[in-house]
């Protein structure tokens, strides 16, 4: 019983095994490129990001613009798998679409 410990009062210390957070935060990082049409990447936001439409156009007209924007920001295993996702949903589709990791 390895929640339980007996204590001499014969209460019981009972501990709930809690899962550790990872607090560092890292941001998803949108890439430019020549060839993926800007509609899949307002897609790709609102669905993988859950972007407003809106917003999902504000995010990727600045990636347009500026090289790269920040296309949200989550713990390291939603960073990556959210990242993994955009990569594999491009690659279905025929566009050469990639999104990074940054420490946020
Ligand atoms: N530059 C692309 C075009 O002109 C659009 C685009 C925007 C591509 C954002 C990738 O992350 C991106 N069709």
């Amino acid at each position: 019983m390895a929640d339980r410990e007996e204590r001499t009062d014969s209460t019981v210390k009972e501990r709930v095994d809690v899962k550790k957070q990872d607090p560092t935060l890292f941001k998803v990082i949108l890439l430019n490129d020549d060839y993926t049409t800007m509609e899949f990447v307002v897609h790709v936001l609102e669905t993988v990001f859950r972007k407003s439409p809106a917003e999902a156009y504000r995010i990727m007209m600045q990636v347009h613009r500026q090289g790269q924007g920040v296309a949200g920001i989550y713990p390291w295993e939603v960073a990556d798998t959210k990242a993994d996702t955009v990569t594999n949903m491009a690659g279905q589709a025929g566009y050469p679409l990639r999104a990074t990791l940054e420490e946020a």
